[in-house]
């Protein structure tokens, strides 16, 4: 081969797309599947590889309507961490804390995870006295949060404005040092190639349009874009359309959906050493390696499924910020975009059976799934895979909205719910 620049370039580039040379859609999906996974993004995906890779179930697939990692997964701004105020959080968020600190070795592709460190601001009285049960609720868990004065928080952070005559000056912090971020298409395409070479199928393009049902009840297939599969077990991880899919079963859930929206900046050299969140003016700010500034605002106020949303909530997020970092004030945004996330009224996610038999589900992560994605594939794996929640997922049962047993996290991610 010739040696040139241009060869090296195509050499790295082919070299970065290795994936796609690894794993291959099947032309056309098996007439008889033994489980399938509805939804190609991360949670499907990883959902898919756990069963796999832990419950030897290789005969199943993943069925996308899209391209894998098209949804939420391809749009998020990728905090992780697991600072969650109430128990059954605590060890759901951590249990994926856990799976990310070795999920590039266990996947043999590189995420990218970079525990830098995620600080959440606190504002006022209020914001002190909520932040701080976190830290506590947190250490006694066994998770890592501290709690920062402004000046310790300027430490970290060193473009913070922390003068106290802004509209909304910094009174302290939380730091996770452990949170951070990953290449959230990554994550996606890791599993896909992972759960491609133990045998999973995967499907994309492919629109599930129905659920199919025996004389008893229980699934017996669904109907797709590509035509009818047979499987006796399906788990739904469609997220912002898991009200139609299981609509499809004739089943309700408790679900909203609402745009959640980002944007990014020019590529600027590194400035910012960590995520900072802020809850009360619902703005939230990291660096990516290729220099942008990955910005997120909030929820638009009203229900939809736009993949937008309203221009104002971005310009406000825009004025927060700006107000936080002061030096940034000059800079030009490159994208902005929207994912529509499902929200419950407790605002945790639903992990578990439906009243369908061999149906089951994984949906409403609201504003904060990406984090939770290793953890929520592995749970979600033994569910489907057995038939059975695991002690983890089991208070996240469908269940707890008849037997009242919530999880309230209403304040758990920094944007507007
Ligand atoms: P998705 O990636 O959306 O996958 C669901 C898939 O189902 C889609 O690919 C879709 O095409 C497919 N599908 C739907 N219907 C069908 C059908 N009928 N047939 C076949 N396939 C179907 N979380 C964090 O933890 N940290 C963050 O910083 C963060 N920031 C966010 C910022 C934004 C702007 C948004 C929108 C979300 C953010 N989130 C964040 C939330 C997070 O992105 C989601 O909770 C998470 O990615 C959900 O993953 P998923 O795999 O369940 O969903
Ligand atoms: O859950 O950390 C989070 C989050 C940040 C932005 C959106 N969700």
């Amino acid at each position: 081969m010739q040696f040139s620049l241009l060869n090296l370039i195509r050499q790295s580039f082919s070299a970065n797309q290795g994936w796609t040379e690894q794993w291959r859609s099947p032309a056309e999906p098996k007439p008889a599947y033994d489980a399938i996974i509805i939804g190609g993004g991360g949670h499907g995906l990883a959902t898919a590889y756990y069963m796999a890779a832990e419950h030897g179930m290789t005969n199943i697939a993943v069925v996308e309507k899209g391209w894998i990692g098209g949804g939420n997964t391809g749009r998020n701004t990728t905090i992780i961490r697991s600072n969650y105020l109430w128990e059954e959080s605590e060890a759901l968020y951590n249990h994926a804390m856990g799976l990310w600190q070795d999920l590039s070795h266990a996947l043999n592709y590189n995420v990218m995870y970079s525990p830098r460190g995620c600080m959440m601001l606190a504002h006022n009285t209020h914001d002190v006295q909520v932040f701080k049960r976190h830290v506590h609720a947190n250490r006694l868990f066994g998770i890592d949060n501290q709690w920062l004065s402004p000046e310790e928080a300027k430490d970290v952070c060193p473009i913070l404005d922390i003068s106290k005559n802004m509209r909304y000056p910094i009174v302290g912090a939380s730091l996770q040092r452990r949170g951070g971020v990953a290449r959230h298409d990554a994550v996606a395409w890791g599993y896909a190639r992972a759960a491609s070479a133990l045998g999973v199928d995967i499907l994309q393009k492919c629109e599930v349009k129905g659920i199919r049902r025996d004389a008893s009840g229980a699934v017996s297939g669904v109907d797709t874009s590509r035509g009818p599969i047979s499987t006796k077990k399906i788990g739904v991880v469609a997220a912002g359309n898991t009200s139609t899919v299981l609509g499809m079963a004739g089943v309700r859930l408790p679900l909203e959906s609402f745009p959640l929206q980002a944007l990014v900046s020019e590529p600027i050299k590194p400035l910012m050493p960590c995520v900072v969140m802020s809850n009360t003016i619902h703005a939230y700010m990291s660096q990516s390696d290729k220099g942008e500034l990955v910005i997120g605002a909030g929820t638009d106020a009203y229900i939809s499924y736009s993949q937008t949303g309203g221009l104002h909530i971005a310009t406000h997020t825009l004025d927060a910020i700006c107000e936080l970092f002061p030096m940034v004030r000059r800079l030009r945004m490159l994208r902005n975009w929207g994912g529509i996330v499902d929200v419950t009224p407790d605002r945790s996610p639903i992990i578990g059976k439906t009243p369908v038999p061999g149906l089951f589900i994984n949906c409403g992560w609201g504003t904060g799934g990406f984090k939770a994605t290793p953890g929520s594939g592995h749970v979600f794996a033994h569910q489907v895979a057995t038939g059975e929640p695991n002690r983890i997922s089991a208070p996240f049962s469908l269940d707890r909205f008849v037997s009242g047993r919530l999880i309230d996290e209403a304040a758990a991610a920094a944007v507007a719910h």
